[in-house]
């Protein structure tokens, strides 16, 4: 993979080539372009170990929240392969329009990168496009923003083929929203002389094939979702009770995914590590819940991802219940920043009024009397750990109870004469009991409700007697 220098990359990362089929699943193009190896297949880097960035913050007040922004972009950074050299926290009311930074701290940080030399300037936060190019201008090395980096990391994870059409489809309409405003800025300038010819004739037609290629992926997506859909509709058929594993990213959704039903979902101190949905049954005592395991949610997810990975996320949107993973190692004032992020997140993509249950994570690393706080402070939280299994047993029973209550009690007669429908009670019933009487045999059950219903209609009408065995 070949680095441009800054300034020469397409606007996003994204070059013409890209609109070159190189057949279904070629590999993605990122929107960073870091040093992350994902495996030995990947192209190798043309030095020797990761980028090093410098990290740049405008907020209106310094505070926890922003220095746990600052962090988290940092994590970013690292998984898509640049370590954190410098951080340069700005405090203003709001970013510069034209350069994001005030005069004064851009001076400061081209200062800072005449003497590191860093690979990339990284902004926590969204950068225009004016104020991109300006900060490339000013600063001579190549500017990215929070978006391209999480795009990045997609563009990283990305494994399946769905999954990489996905990501093409965020990273394009990334590309194309930045060009809009790039072609605004152009006609603000009033097309005088320098803003007319082959420039704008270029970025007209650049701008016609990024929606050529976003409805051919998007056509794509929809055939995909078809089959996924023919699947998602048996599931629903089979009424056994849907389960989706939700949270910020890293919170170990996967782990407890693994915990719980043995599958084997990678699991990585890395964000955004699990893209694609998996789902496995899980079997409780009689009762059985089908789980999910998806794409983790982040503060500003992008709203291109949401939109890209709609299908991913209607594992979430369809769930009759929501496992709402939280990492219980943080510390509280992050961990409620997640969980606003994710609330978040869940509302936007129409699953705000699922039942949840909140699952705090890695209470391992909590000692005895943190534990107890968090007791006192999330009372109905279950807490969990998936390394030492402890809270997992009551996890499965809280499950169990989803699918238990999908099935109704019965206490039936069955007389004698009807012998096929003690074995539909069988066939179909949980913790079924049953017992001699004189009129015939006794069973107690939990039956899903609609064969409880068929079972009724059976007794009563086509053997013309009641359910307690009586002549009707
Ligand atoms: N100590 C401890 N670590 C855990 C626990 N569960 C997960 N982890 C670690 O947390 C990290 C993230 O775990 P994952 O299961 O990949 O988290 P995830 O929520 O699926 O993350 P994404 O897929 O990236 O959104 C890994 O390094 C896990 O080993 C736990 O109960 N205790
Ligand atoms: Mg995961």
């Amino acid at each position: 993979m070949v680095f441009p220098p800054a300034g020469t990359g397409t606007i996003g990362g994204v070059g013409k080539d890209r609109f070159v089929e190189h057949g279904k699943d070629r590999d993605l193009q990122r929107t960073y372009r870091g040093r992350a190896q994902r495996d030995e297949h990947d192209d190798p880097p043309l030095r020797q170990g990761p980028e090093r960035a410098v990290l740049i913050q405008s907020v209106p007040r310094a505070d926890e929240d922003s220095a746990d922004s600052l962090s988290e972009m940092a994590e970013l950074l690292r998984t898509a392969g640049a370590l954190v050299q410098h951080r340069v926290v700005q405090q203003r009311p709001t970013p510069d329009q034209r350069s994001y930074l005030g005069r004064g701290k851009l001076e400061e940080v081209i200062e800072l990168v005449k003497e590191e030399r860093p690979d990339v300037v990284a902004v926590d936060g969204e950068l225009s496009p004016r104020q991109q190019r300006t900060l490339e201008d000013r600063l001579g090395v190549r500017v990215v923003d929070r978006t391209a980096v999480i795009l990045d990391i997609f563009a990283l994870h990305a494994t399946t083929a769905e999954g990489k059409l996905q990501v093409e489809l965020a990273q394009l309409e990334y590309s194309y929203s930045r060009q809009e405003g790039l072609w605004q800025h152009l006609e603000r300038l009033g097309g005088g002389v320098g803003t007319r010819g082959p420039g704008e004739t270029q970025l007209e037609s650049d701008r016609r094939l990024l929606r050529n290629r976003m409805g051919v992926l998007r056509r794509r997506l929809r055939d995909l979702d078809t089959s996924r859909t023919v699947m998602r509709d048996r599931r629903l058929a089979s009424g056994i009770p849907r389960v989706a594993l939700a949270g910020y990213t890293n919170a170990g959704k996967s782990s407890l995914m693994n915990a719980l039903s043995g599958a084997g979902v990678d699991v990585n101190d890395a964000l955004f590590e699990t893209l694609d949905p998996t789902t496995r049954t899980i079997a409780h005592g009689e009762y059985t819940i089908l789980l999910s395991d998806t794409v983790g949610f982040i503060r500003s997810l992008p709203h291109q991802l949401v939109e890209a990975f709609q299908s991913t996320l209607d594992e979430v949107r369809e769930a009759d219940l929501v496992l709402c993973v939280a990492d219980a190692s943080q510390p509280e004032h992050r961990r409620d920043a997640q969980a606003i992020a994710v609330d978040e997140v869940l509302d936007e993509i129409g699953a705000g009024s699922i039942p949840r249950i909140q699952v705090m994570n890695k209470v391992d690393l909590l000692t005895e009397s943190e534990i107890a706080a968090l007791r006192g402070r999330a009372a109905s939280a279950m807490l969990t750990s998936s390394i030492t299994g402890q809270g997992l047993e009551e996890l499965r029973d809280r499950l169990a109870d989803l699918a238990r209550a999908r099935h109704t009690p019965i206490d039936v007669v069955i007389p004698w004469a009807a012998g096929d429908l003690v074995s539909e009670i069988y066939r179909d019933g949980r913790e079924v009991h049953e017992e001699s009487t004189d009129v015939g045999l006794r069973m107690t059950a939990y039956l899903p409700v609609p064969a409880a219903r068929r079972l009724e209609t059976a007794l009563s009408t086509r053997l013309g007697l009641r359910t307690d065995g009586s002549a009707a």
